[in-house]
């Protein structure tokens, strides 16, 4: 009988399953009325949810609730600071930090503390009409700022600090921010552009050293520390006034392509309605959950991510991007990074830091060498192999032999109990999902969404290990497709319709501040009385009901023969490059060819030099060579012939740079995705030049 069972049972339950599993539909067709399109919803609802929760209609609302639930828990962890020093190295100095241990407040403590803070305001004179700026790194008095201002119905304004000063103007007074909330750091930046900012009147430093040089701002402005606004909060006690779920949340700028940041303004309700569906989609998310928080809370993605972990009672313990990981850059040499310290359970990231990851362990196995790389590579390979299909065929003894022998110390990396990962804001390539999927032997969902619609729009299942796509609609979104004969998508293509993608429901935000025009532009009303924001990306539906982002409207030109050039998806293939560190091709439509701005790999570059015996003084001048020019052109013809491009497509002449392009030089987005428009202004003479010899 027993071995019947083995032997048979479990063998045609794992088939069944199996197929069940791959005939699962993720998003299902749904009939939204309206314009010619297809649009689909999840599977597990049949109408966009807006809250998880009975009763929870705003966000303090669902804060408030958790608190009552889980008083007792630790809710907010910091690192104390041991020690910090200057270290040297070639003539340059690096702050090294050593960091202790996480140091805890529970639910009801916090709650304390959230309520005195909102009291502080109230006490300093704040009225609810006026707007509050929040303007920090990621860190716990974020959390508890933004809570505070959620309980006196104040909206909150987030800037990235990455975004440059003129942005940072033009936000605070568009929205004619009164009181600003942030560290002793941007309080710097703050006192360099006062003479700019009409409308503020009040900073809160979260630091209790307030920079000397404020002081000097002949503005009036009064500044307090956080630890005072506290305590007179707690002397000065006053009811919450609370906001109604379509009063406006937090104004949220984030940085277009294009121009100035435009601010998006988020309802409670919007928010809400995306940290439910989140929440419905990391399996079993629970009060054990630990989550290391570090991305810019000035991003939707970690505004969604530590809210929704402070809804279900977990504990949210702070790190930063240069403190994540034992070598990090600014982690002491033999102390311990955020991740080893905290060992968390749950995290958001950036595709770019997973790369990073990912880069690190490859060339960690590379410099060994010898029998544990090939241990290494045999591992990955047979995990490779064993994932192709589905989950079945990751489990298994040799799975967790694999994970023992090899895997383990990666996993360790990140502190060794990560058991999911969010991943969002720019696509992630397949071969880093996979390899998240092996060594860190965890799920990895990719979301895909936009300010615009509060970071919510689809997202991938974890049981779904497929790369490329990003899942199906969240369960608060409807996502349409809808033709665009210009670019050539149509929803009657096939194998798959294909489109721009509109996205619905009550996530939808209201539209741009104080912008009418361009909030006419891309947000729409349908006659059911459902919003729609239009996202300008091209995307196709699979047949299980995922979905898969192939385009972008404003990255397709049309050239002068009339052949379309999608420059994105030529620059992916063209990445491929060893000799390419970031590219950004560029077609006129006044022209029947494409050009490139290549950003080079200094050690691809430099090893090709030295094995061709090339001598130079410096990068610069060994770009400006017509021998690397062609070397680097001939690589990018190869793997555009890999990709199958069009001749059309492939760059026909090429300007190579030595600096990289990083979010600092406002040509890339934090996220680093390339901000065309400025790397266009900044090489526009390099462009013309190229079009002209
Ligand atoms: C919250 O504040 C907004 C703007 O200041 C106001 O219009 C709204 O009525 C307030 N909500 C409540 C419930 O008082
Ligand atoms: C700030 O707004 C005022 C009007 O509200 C305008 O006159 C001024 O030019 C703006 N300043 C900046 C830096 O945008
Ligand atoms: C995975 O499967 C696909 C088709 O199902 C195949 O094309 C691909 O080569 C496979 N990859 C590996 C590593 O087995
Ligand atoms: C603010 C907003 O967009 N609200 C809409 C959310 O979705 C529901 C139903 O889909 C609409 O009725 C709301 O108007």
């Amino acid at each position: 009988m027993n071995a019947y069972i083995i032997g048979i049972v479990i063998p045609l339950i794992v088939l069944l399953l199996r197929n069940s599993k791959n005939r699962k539909r993720r998003g299902l067709p749904v009939d939204v009325g309206g314009d010619h399109g297809v649009a689909l919803r999840n599977h597990r609802f049949t109408s966009p949810m807006s809250s998880a929760w009975e009763g929870v209609t705003t966000l303090a609302e669902m804060f408030e609730r958790a608190c009552k639930v889980h008083p007792d828990k630790l809710l907010l962890g910091t690192r104390g600071l041991i020690s910090s020093e200057m270290e040297v190295v070639n003539g340059r100095s690096f702050e090294k930090l050593h960091l202790g241990e996480y140091k805890w407040i529970t639910y009801r403590k916090v709650f304390e503390v959230v309520t005195a803070f909102g009291s502080g305001l109230a006490k300093l004179g704040h009225v609810r009409e006026e707007r509050v700026a929040i303007f920090a790194e990621t860190r716990e008095e974020w959390f508890i700022a933004l809570q505070g201002c959620f309980r006196r119905n104040a909206t909150v304004v987030t800037i990235y600090a990455s975004l440059g000063e003129e942005a940072l103007c033009h936000s605070l007074n568009e929205t004619e921010v009164v009181t600003v909330i942030c560290g002793g750091k941007e309080l710097r930046a703050l006192v360099h552009i006062s003479g700019q900012l009409h409308s503020v009147k009040s900073v809160i430093c979260m630091d209790d050293d307030i920079p000397p040089e404020a002081s000097s701002v002949q503005h009036g402005w009064t500044i307090t520390s956080f630890t005072d606004v506290e305590r007179l909060g707690r002397e000065n006690p006053v009811d919450a006034d609370l906001p109604l779920p379509g009063d406006v949340a937090v104004i949220m700028y984030t940085s277009g392509s294009t121009g100035l940041p435009k601010g998006v303004m988020m309802t409670h309700r919007n928010v809400l309605a995306t940290v439910s569906a989140v929440m419905t989609i990391v399996p079993n998310l629970a009060d054990k959950d630990v989550y290391l928080a570090y991305l810019p809370m000035a991003h939707i993605l970690e505004l969604v991510a530590e809210n929704l972990i402070a809804s279900v009672g977990g504990a949210i313990g702070y790190g930063s991007p240069l403190t994540l990981t034992d070598t990090s850059n600014k982690i002491k040499k033999g102390t311990k990074g955020d991740a080893t310290e905290l060992m968390p359970t749950v995290m958001a990231c950036v595709p770019a830091i997973l790369d990073r990851v990912r880069d690190g362990v490859f060339k960690k196995v590379n410099a060994k060498g010898g029998l544990s790389k090939k241990l290494f590579d045999i591992a990955y390979v047979r995990r490779l192999h064993a994932m192709n299909g589905s989950w079945f065929g990751a489990w298994g003894l040799e799975k967790a032999l694999w994970n023992f022998l090899v895997f383990r110390k990666v996993k360790a990396i990140l502190g060794g109990r990560i058991r999911f990962i969010l991943c969002g804001g720019a696509p992630l390539s397949g071969d880093t999902q996979r390899f998240i999927n092996i060594c860190l032997d965890a799920p990895i969902c990719q979301g895909y969404g936009l300010t615009e619609t509060c970071a919510g729009a689809a997202f991938s299942d974890f049981d779904d290990i497929s790369v490329g796509r990003v899942g199906p609609p969240l369960p608060c979104s409807y996502i349409k497709l809808i033709d665009w004969p210009e670019g050539g998508y149509s929803v009657n293509d096939s194998p798959m319709p294909r489109g721009e993608i509109v996205i619905g429901g009550p996530n939808v935000t209201l539209g741009y501040f104080k912008n009418e025009e361009k909030t006419r532009e891309s947000y729409k009303v349908d006659e059911r009385g459902t919003r729609w924001f239009c996202t300008g990306d091209i995307g196709r539906f699979h047949a299980d009901g995922c979905i898969e982002i192939i385009d972008r409207k404003k990255d397709i030109v049309k050239l002068q023969h009339g052949e379309y050039v999608s420059l994105g998806k030529v620059e992916a293939a063209l990445l491929g490059s060893p000799f390419v560190d970031n590219i950004m091709l560029h077609a006129d439509p006044f022209h029947s060819y494409c050009v490139a701005l290549v950003v080079v790999s200094h050690p691809a570059l430099e090893g090709w030099a030295s094995k061709q015996g090339i001598a130079y003084s410096d990068l610069s001048e060994l770009c400006g060579k017509e021998e690397t020019g062609k070397e680097v052109h001939a690589s990018l013809v190869k793997e555009a012939k890999k990709a199958r491009l069009e001749k059309f497509e492939i760059p026909a002449k090429l300007k190579l740079l030595s600096d990289p392009w990083t979010p600092e030089t406002g040509l890339v987005t934090a996220a680093l995705k390339i901000k065309r428009d400025p790397i266009r202004k900044a090489f526009h003479e390099d462009l013309s030049k190229l079009y002209a010899s």
